[in-house]
């Protein structure tokens, strides 16, 4: 069964077209209860961009923006909250609050990030980037890159193990779009079964991403259709969990999916 992940950037302007709009209770709410409505069963706070080129956001910041998030959300919404942060003094925290899952692009290489996911018993995801994210689309070069990327997560299993992380929480995530050329994307959303194979959930991420403009020639605003086809893709490979904007259609292609598909 697949989970559909919102993603709620929490980030000052990203809940409207550049509105400037605060992150008040209401305003997360009322978008945490919209993606409930439209079929999330779980949602990905992140307080920190993670786009290319993004600038890097101070650690009070980051706990500024999500702790209150978490809180509200799991004061008064049925929803799961997964944390996209690689900062592990949030790890801490948001844990300490009900996080339940921790969501790590960076799959825990940050000092302190391995123990404080230790000394709790959530899911963690790891995933796979090359290079870093003001870097990372320049120009993504690989021999092979299934191997390369299943070489490093499994290395990060093997360290994650030895820091009392028991595997059984481990989620694998290839990292569509970090540091990754079109035929690279291809190449990995077509061996998401390698990874359950090697024993793993996965969680898969490509929603709105320049793959699907890519393929669709569409701007950022016009790639839900694309986005949700792929979904239910990963959706039909076995995906545990998809992350994505567009809730609904997700939502909607899956059905039809799992009806005809
Ligand atoms: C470019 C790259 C633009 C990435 C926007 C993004 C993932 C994630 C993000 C993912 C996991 C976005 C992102 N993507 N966490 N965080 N997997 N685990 O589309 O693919 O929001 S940020």
């Amino acid at each position: 069964m697949t989970d559909i992940m919102a993603v709620m950037n929490l980030t000052p302007d990203s809940f409207s077209d550049g509105g400037d709009i605060s992150l008040t209770q209401d305003a997360v709410l009322n978008r945490a209860q919209t993606c409930i409505d439209e079929g999330a069963t779980w949602l990905d706070l992140g307080g920190e961009s993670t786009r290319p080129g993004a600038t890097p956001v101070p650690s009070e910041e980051e706990l500024s923006r999500v702790m209150p998030a978490l809180e509200w959300i799991k004061a008064r919404l049925d929803v799961k909250v997964s944390i996209d942060t690689s900062n592990p003094e949030l790890m801490r925290c948001a844990l300490a609050g009900g996080a339940d899952m921790i969501n790590d692009v960076r799959a825990l290489q940050s000092p302190g990030a391995l123990e404080a996911c230790a000394a709790a018993d959530v899911p963690v995801v790891l995933m796979h980037m090359q290079g870093t994210p003001a870097t990372m689309q320049m120009a993504p070069e690989y021999q092979d890159v299934v191997g390369e990327v299943m070489a490093f997560l499994q290395s990060r299993v093997a360290v994650c193990q030895q820091a009392g992380i028991d595997k059984s929480r481990l989620v694998l995530d290839p990292g569509f779009g970090f540091g990754k050329a079109l035929e690279h994307n291809r190449a990995l959303f077509a061996s998401i079964d390698a990874f359950h194979r090697a024993g793993f959930d996965t969680l898969i991420g490509v929603s709105r991403k320049r793959m699907i403009g890519e393929i669709t020639g569409q701007p950022v605003e016009g790639r839900a259709v694309g986005s949700a086809v792929a979904a239910a893709l990963a959706a039909k490979a076995g995906a545990r969990w998809v992350r994505v904007h567009d809730v609904a259609a997700t939502r909607d292609a899956i059905a039809v999916m799992d009806s005809l598909g």
